[in-house]
């Protein structure tokens, strides 16, 4: 008997929500960053193991937006939860609450989605933390379950899985059994470079880039990527270019490597910088960069 889950990853920012994605998929679908606010869209996870699909669903994280991007991502954030089976909902123990995330608690409550709080990050606090954490949510909030994790150690996936087995129901699997992300080639290729940047570039330059996949040829031997990197200033341009094309040099490099085995070939990766000023409250830019229009 097939049995599926739909299963919303829900929480601020750089708490660890798609470091959990990837964990639970036991592969990498998301890009990670130190960062906060490196995910902007929905990303699905498609995990078929036996007889049961689950189906996660990876978010932006909760956070005030300031850009129309940051109005996109919230968009692309609020909303997934209420059409879930359960929600995961994770915090890191050492933030503590914003009036963002008690709006957005408040709603899942009212959803009445059965939601399981995620203590993430357990690898870098006391047991007592944890325990004053647990107390803190469970008072405020009632969460069907909650489970302490680390996921960059992988630590307490098999407990997570256990509550969300509560919420598989029979019925038809939404995915064939090997499909893995809904996302297409080309946009994985362009969250690769935009990881690369995230983990090349300081403080808010990384956070006003957008890649776009201009040409992706595939040939006999290998694949041919241009893409192009939007920043919004003349100074930016030259920062992530660097001295010589060092930085430049240093993304497209390790960018390529992640490409040649998502691809399994080999690829030749031509990255072109670009300025386009204050595209990230620019509908038009927004739109010509591939953000999806039900939510500009
Ligand atoms: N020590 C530790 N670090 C973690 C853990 N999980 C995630 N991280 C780190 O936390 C940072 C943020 O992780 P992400 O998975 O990108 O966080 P996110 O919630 O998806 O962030 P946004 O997409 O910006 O909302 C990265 O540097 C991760 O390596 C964990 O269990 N322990
Ligand atoms: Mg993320």
């Amino acid at each position: 008997m097939k049995k599926t889950a739909f299963i919303a990853i829900i929480g601020r920012p750089n708490v660890g929500k798609s470091t959990l994605l990837n964990a639970l998929m036991d592969t990498k679908v998301a890009i990670t960053s130190p960062k906060p606010q490196t995910t902007r869209n929905r990303i699905t996870g498609i995990l078929t193991k036996g007889e049961c699909q689950y189906v996660f669903m990876d978010t932006p994280g909760m956070h005030k937006p300031k850009t129309r991007l940051g109005d996109y991502m919230m968009k692309a954030a609020t909303g997934v939860g209420v059409d879930a089976d359960c929600v995961l909902y994770v915090v890191e123990a050492e933030k503590s609450q914003n009036s963002t995330e008690k709006a957005e608690l408040e709603r899942i409550s009212a959803s009445k989605v059965p939601t399981i709080l995620i203590i993430n990050k357990i690898d870098t606090i006391s047991k007592e933390q944890i325990l004053k954490c647990i107390s803190h949510y469970s008072e405020n909030y009632d969460f069907d379950a909650v489970v302490p994790i680390s996921a960059l150690q992988k630590d307490g996936l098999s407990f997570v899985f256990e509550e969300i087995d509560k919420h598989l129901s029979e019925g038809e699997w939404m995915f064939p059994e090997d499909m893995i992300t809904d996302q297409p080639e080309r946009q994985m290729v362009s969250e690769i470079i935009r990881e690369k940047l995230l983990l090349a570039l300081d403080d808010e330059i990384p956070h006003g880039t957008a890649v776009v996949i201009e040409e992706f040829k595939e040939t006999e031997k290998k694949i041919k990527i241009r893409a192009e990197i939007f920043c919004e200033r003349d100074s930016h341009k030259g920062i992530i270019i660097g001295k010589d094309g060092a930085v430049l040099k240093k993304v497209g490099t390790e960018a390529r490597l992640d490409i040649e085995k998502l691809l399994d070939t080999k690829v030749y990766l031509d990255l072109w910088v670009k300025v386009k000023k204050n595209w990230r409250d620019s509908m038009g830019a927004l739109s010509n960069f591939g953000f999806d229009s039900s939510n500009l």
